[in-house]
């Protein structure tokens, strides 16, 4: 991080400063954006002030200082320090958060969770905290898991479950999606979009997760099954973890089944980035319209109490390239969507 320079030591707020971005840092690396930012615009505003910001009332008065950090301020200025960061265990806690927010699945209220009860180790957990499958399969595998799979491997996976699918039904069209869509020379995981023309969701389901799956884990491809949801009558995902053959290294895959009508659409969402994914879905609402990975639509109509009147009209889900011009942007390949 970067170093407070001299100049700042004839700022009459050096120390609190200095304090403040301990724990903006902290705040930084515990990826909580928002209090980042709150703290990052409270730094930049009392960098500019003449006098020393000794109470409460005086932190108040500047603008993007809220009652918290004024409490903070003035403690700083009375004590020299801030409990928050004294706290002995704070540089352990710090880097255990970072390292069980890497466990997948894992969020920040379940590491914290953790944090709070004491854990420090990925060992801390597996010996003493009560786990789910899926998080001891996420601990015992999180090198495995944040091994980027090279693009030729990536394919290798295409090659298998492609083989699989196709033995059960040669209509059902698969397709890579994710970063290797995007042309990435190494993926996080293999996303697979898989959809069958002139078929009903039924049938894709059951041939996928009532044969190919269970296939795929006879002949040890599939390791495990991590999440998998049909709660939406219409798409499904399957998330798991497989090995090519020979090698021990689990990795990430995903299933997502797709309506053959909707491929447009979650051709889009699925190949992503979720940045980019972001800015189109704020585009098409600029232009009053909603993107989601079913397809575009002509928005809500929303009563007085905005509650929605109607769902809004389909425009197009099925060609990724009218939604594009339906949203009146030029063609955007797969390869320049990272944003
Ligand atoms: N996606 C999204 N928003 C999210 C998660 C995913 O829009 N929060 C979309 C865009 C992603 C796609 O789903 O590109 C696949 O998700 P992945 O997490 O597999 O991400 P990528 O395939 O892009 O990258 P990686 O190489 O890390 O797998
Ligand atoms: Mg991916
Ligand atoms: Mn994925």
């Amino acid at each position: 991080e970067k170093h407070t320079g001299t100049e700042d030591e004839s700022n009459p707020n050096a120390r609190t400063i200095e304090v403040l971005k301990q724990m903006m840092d902290y705040y930084d690396r515990t990826n909580e954006h928002w209090k980042t930012i709150a703290y990052r615009k409270a730094i930049a505003a009392l960098k500019k002030r003449t006098r020393k910001i000794t109470t409460k009332e005086e932190a108040l008065a500047i603008p993007f200082i809220g009652s918290r950090l004024a409490g903070k301020i003035e403690e700083i200025v009375f004590t020299n320090r801030l409990r928050r960061l004294e706290n002995t265990n704070f540089d352990s806690a710090d880097i255990a958060l970072q390292l069980f927010l890497k466990i997948y699945g894992v969020g920040h209220s379940q590491a914290s969770l953790w944090i709070n009860q004491g854990h420090r180790t990925l060992n801390d957990l597996l010996t003493k905290a009560t786990l789910t499958t899926n998080q001891k399969i996420g601990i015992e595998h999180i090198d495995d898991f944040a091994t980027r799979i090279p693009r030729d491997e990536v394919e290798h996976h295409g090659r298998i479950v492609r083989n699989a699918i196709h033995k059960e039904d040669p209509a059902i069209e698969i397709t890579i999606g994710g970063s290797c869509r995007r042309g990435a020379p190494d993926s996080g995981d293999v996303d697979f979009i898989i959809t069958k023309p002139d078929a009903s969701m039924e049938t894709l389901r059951t041939i996928i997760l009532d044969t190919v799956i269970p296939s795929l884990f006879q002949h040890h491809y599939l390791r495990h099954a991590l999440a998998s949801s049909t709660a939406r009558s219409d798409g499904s995902k399957w998330h798991g973890c497989a090995t090519l053959p020979g090698s021990k290294i689990w990795h990430r895959i995903d299933f997502l089944l797709v309506p053959h009508a909707e491929m447009g659409a979650a051709l889009i969402y699925f190949t992503g980035n979720d940045i980019f994914n972001r800015s189109i879905r704020l585009l098409a609402s600029r232009k009053g319209m909603r993107l989601n990975q079913r397809g575009l639509w002509t928005d809500v109509l929303r009563g007085g109490k905005r509650e929605r009147m109607t769902q809004g009209a389909l425009l197009e889900s099925r060609d990724e390239r009218k939604i594009f011009g339906l949203l009146g942007v030029p063609w955007r390949p797969p390869e320049h969507r990272v944003c």
